[in-house]
């Protein structure tokens, strides 16, 4: 690549990043209550339900193990507390039955698409809000939570989505 090839490059991932910056801090100005207050927002269309802790505690809690991938660590399992997606948007009052996915965001705008079939599968797709008996702390305590998304049958923690604060049946 020349030089200018390369200068041209740089700045339209800095505009970019801009523009992720900029829905960012709407994200947090729309969602950053519901996050620091432990709750999810659950959504089909234009229908909202907020899910408090109690409520997703209420849906029956499981221990389960999942494999731990991240960018600086190398793969090791851990024990999660959480429940299924499925009984989140069972809660919420919404069926999957005509639905394609689940959509889950985090507070920093990272999204996540989770298939319908994946979401029926209970022990595939769940929302841990504790590891190894510690509940997962919100992002500006420096955690992965209040909620964090776990794909048990992915080989990679991509769609592991931190933070997560709505999650939006399409
Ligand atoms: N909300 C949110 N969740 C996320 C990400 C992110 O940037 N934001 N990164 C993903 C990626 S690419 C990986 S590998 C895992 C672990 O990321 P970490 O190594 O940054 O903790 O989290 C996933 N979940
Ligand atoms: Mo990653």
């Amino acid at each position: 690549m020349d030089k200018n090839k390369i200068k041209i490059t740089i700045g339209i991932l800095i505009i970019i990043m801009g523009v992720f910056a900029f829905m960012n801090r709407e994200l947090v100005k729309e969602k950053g209550y519901a996050h620091e207050n432990a709750q999810l927002i659950v959504k089909d269309g234009e229908v909202e339900v907020v899910l408090d802790h109690e409520d997703i505690k209420s849906l029956g809690e499981l221990d389960f193990p999942a494999i731990l991938d991240t960018s600086t660590t190398d793969p090791e399992e851990q024990i999660y507390t959480g429940v299924p997606l499925k009984k989140i948007i069972e809660k919420a009052g919404f069926s999957l039955e005509d639905k394609e996915m689940v959509i889950v965001r985090g507070i920093d705008g990272y999204t996540v698409a989770v298939s319908r079939d994946e979401t029926i599968d209970e022990e595939n797709a769940l929302l841990a809000y504790a590891v190894n008996g510690k509940a997962l702390r919100p992002k500006n305590q420096g955690g992965s939570g209040p909620y964090q998304l776990i794909v048990r049958k992915d080989q990679f923690s991509q769609r592991w989505c931190k933070y997560v604060v709505e999650i939006e049946v399409r």
